[in-house]
């Protein structure tokens, strides 16, 4: 275990921006992941602390503000107690969940930068920057508008292309307009704390070198930003609404802080210091939050969703090197996206599920437990995953309805029926008991060892698996055949299958924390250690899980349904509410799951379709015809003779992308001349309905016939 190196874990999850409630794409990438870890990591009982708070700064809330028409105060003042309570609703099980408007947050951003400017950390800079003078204002990031130098997007911001996803600065923008009054911007000087992070980059690069272990996504992009040279990014903003520059810096540099604030992507990541003080000074011990972040035996983990990884694996190590005082991130299990529907998740247009809906809305129909487990056997781990409400109702009813629900009920009426509601006797078991003994004894170092390597889903899985080993075995023994021809084989089964469920109650208690609680009352297992902040390592743990938990004549309670299936009608309800507030109608951006498909051709014979010879052929040249900026000149050895063929897929793909494929060839066209080249057959392509071409590949021999 990694942890061994450790005596403490600090966990935080990114700090949702407090400008709109929490949707399940937030939740998938940042939230729930951390909350299994934490609660599995307490049963263990590990020195855990799991921080999180609003993220309440920064142009993201202005702008939400000017939308609403309220003041950034307001604004953070409504949404940070709806999302709070919204995670507590969900059972996230934070230590501390602070916001980054408090007077502790406020002081320790300042202090950082402050000990960074002395340190002479960062360079000042003087630069022409957009101003709205209607306005008078400078326009940072999302306060102007433009279309991007890279792809042409209208609609761009002055930070970040939302078609493209480049990183923009909004001098970069062409047709600049501020989204505040529409005005076209002038240039005017300011100047700006900059943090040379091309400085740091030979220091990140060995420190990420140490952790080879990290998510190949993360170290991915980690690497990308190396290869193109980490830039200087400006660490301060004309905005008025912030933490402000500390004016005692400003003064030294000879700078006016007037209205000048600290970047939001400086502050915000200081927040989890500052939560972490506050939770200190809660707990009553003001210090504790120094071991946290300033003792080596803290591993430090940071979750968060991939597009905050250049902040959380670069400029916050950075910020925290150039300090000196603190540990660096063990690990930033970073997720990819979650789509919605098989569509991009976007809140703008309506295209999301909201937590606090979803528990509104599912709160007699199970609650939060069915969203957390089928959430995290989805989560994009490796890749962007897909959430739909046909797989969350699968997951429900045919998995934790139909095998761990189903299991449990059928362990528990077996006992109240014919064992007068106590765990039964276990003597002289069989060879399949003692089978299941050993299996269970392996559980909470497997399902652990997933936790531990941050793999969620499989944990998850893992989980089940137990569940499907109880339903499994139960089938085996045939409990009500042998209840009659073998009274204690019948007593072993309830037995062991009482004891599964009780292993169960423990180990699934960081998925399915509120049936876990349950499943323990109906099971009267107490003394089991719990998983949310406050209690201690006595107990029966983790480890524990793997041994029988019950004694023989333990009385148990009433049998209960742990899930209840969940209709078509629920599902179709949720279907049309997301169909209700979807505006999905940007012409830039066709939604292609909304394209029409091609209409069926008419209806022929079998003589007209055998009239066509298609042959396997690997594709040995491609390359451009000059001139013919659609067309690709590709040689296909049909394994008999030569071909060239001339194919309209230039500007789809790259020559080398389609040279050693095997292709299929229509080898009886007749042929034609193109640009002064003969074109002797054509490849078959499979055309998405947004026009998207893709080789038709096999596995046959070059020549084969295709029929
Ligand atoms: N609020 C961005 C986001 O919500 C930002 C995260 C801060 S983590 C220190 O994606
Ligand atoms: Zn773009």
């Amino acid at each position: 275990m990694p942890d061994a190196d450790f005596d403490r874990i600090l966990v935080t999850s990114a700090l949702p921006y407090a400008n709109g409630p929490v949707h399940l794409g937030q939740l998938a990438g940042a939230y729930l992941p951390a909350d299994l870890y934490c609660r599995y990591q307490r049963l263990q009982g590990r020195d855990v602390v799991y921080i999180c708070g609003s993220d309440e700064m920064g142009v993201a809330i202005v702008m939400r503000a000017l939308n609403e028409d309220i003041s950034p105060q307001a604004i953070v003042d409504k949404y940070h107690p709806m999302i709070r309570d919204t995670f507590e609703r969900f059972g996230m099980s934070f230590d501390y969940y602070g916001r980054t408007t408090s007077d502790v947050h406020a002081e320790t951003s300042q202090a950082f930068f402050r000990t960074l400017a002395e340190k002479e950390v960062f360079n000042l800079r003087t630069e022409e920057q957009l101003y709205d003078p209607e306005a008078e204002i400078f326009l940072a990031d999302r306060f102007v508008q433009g279309t991007c130098p890279v792809c042409g997007f209208e609609e761009a911001y002055g930070d970040q292309c939302e078609k493209c996803g480049s990183a923009l600065s909004p001098t970069e923008l062409i047709d600049p307009r501020s989204t505040l009054t529409d005005a076209t911007p002038e240039l005017r000087e300011t100047t700006h704390w900059y943090l040379p992070l091309g400085d740091f980059q030979p220091k990140l690069e060995e420190w990420i070198g140490t952790h080879p272990e990290w998510k190949p996504n993360v170290l991915g992009q980690v690497r990308s930003w190396f290869q193109d040279g980490l830039k200087d990014r400006a660490i301060t903003r004309d905005v008025p609404w912030g933490v402000p520059v500390p004016a005692d810096v400003a003064e030294a540099a000879g700078v006016d802080a007037d209205g000048k604030v600290i970047y939001v992507w400086f502050d915000a990541p200081i927040g989890y210091i500052s939560a972490t003080k506050e939770w200190a000074e809660a707990q009553g011990d003001p210090d504790a939050w120094k071991r946290y972040w300033q003792d080596e035996a803290t591993q430090l983990v940071h979750f968060i969703g991939k597009d905050n990884i250049v902040f959380h694996c670069l400029m916050f190590p950075a910020m925290l090197m150039a300090h000196g005082d603190y540990v660096l991130p063990e690990n930033v299990p970073a997720n990819e996206f979650l789509n919605l529907e098989g569509r991009k998740l976007s809140t703008s247009r309506g295209w999301a599920v909201w937590l606090h809906e979803y528990l509104d809305d599912f709160a007699d129909l199970g609650g939060p437990d069915l969203l957390r487990y089928s959430l995290a056997t989805m989560l994009p781990e490796t890749k962007d995953a897909d959430f739909s409400w046909n797989d969350f109702q699968a997951r429900v009813n045919g998995e934790l309805a139909d095998v761990l629900g189903n299991f449990v009920h059928r362990a528990m009426t077996f006992a109240t029926r014919y064992f007068d509601g106590e765990v039964p006797e276990l003597a002289e078991p069989s060879d399949l008991d003692r089978d299941v003994l050993e299996q269970l004894a392996a559980f909470p170092e497997r399902i652990g060892a997933s936790y531990e390597r941050y793999r969620i889903r499989e944990a998850v899985q893992e989980t089940m698996n137990l569940a499907r080993l109880g339903n499994k075995y139960f089938n085996d023994a045939e409990p009500w055949h042998t209840r009659k021809s073998d009274p204690q084989a019948a007593a072993n089964t309830i037995h062991l299958s009482l004891q599964l469920c009780a292993s169960l109650a423990v180990l699934m208690a960081p998925i399915l924390p509120f049936a876990a609680a349950r499943l323990r009352q109906m099971l009267r297992l107490d003394g089991v250690r719990s998983s949310v902040p406050g209690t201690d390592d006595s107990g029966i743990g983790w480890g524990d899980a793997g041994q029988p938990l019950l004694e023989a004549g333990h009385a148990l309670g009433d049998p209960e349904i742990l899930f209840s299936k969940i209709d078509d009608e629920v599902i179709q309800h949720q279907m049309d509410k997301l169909q209700a507030t979807d505006t999905t109608d940007d012409p830039q951006e066709p939604d292609t799951n909304e394209l029409p498909y091609e209409p069926v051709k008419d209806e022929i014979v079998y003589d007209d379709f055998a009239k066509l010879d298609f042959r396997m052929g690997t594709v040995t040249v491609a390359e451009p015809v000059p001139k013919a900026d659609k067309l690709l000149r590709v040689e296909v050895d049909l394994g008999f003779e030569e071909r060239q063929v001339l194919a309209g897929v230039a500007q789809q793909m790259e020559p080398e992308e389609l040279v050693g494929k095997k292709v299929v060839l229509v080898a009886n066209l007749k042929p034609r001349t193109l640009f002064g080249l003969e074109s002797q057959g054509m490849l078959l392509m499979a055309e998405d309905r947004d026009g998207r071409l893709t080789p038709l590949t096999a596995d046959g021999e070059n020549g084969a016939v295709v029929r």
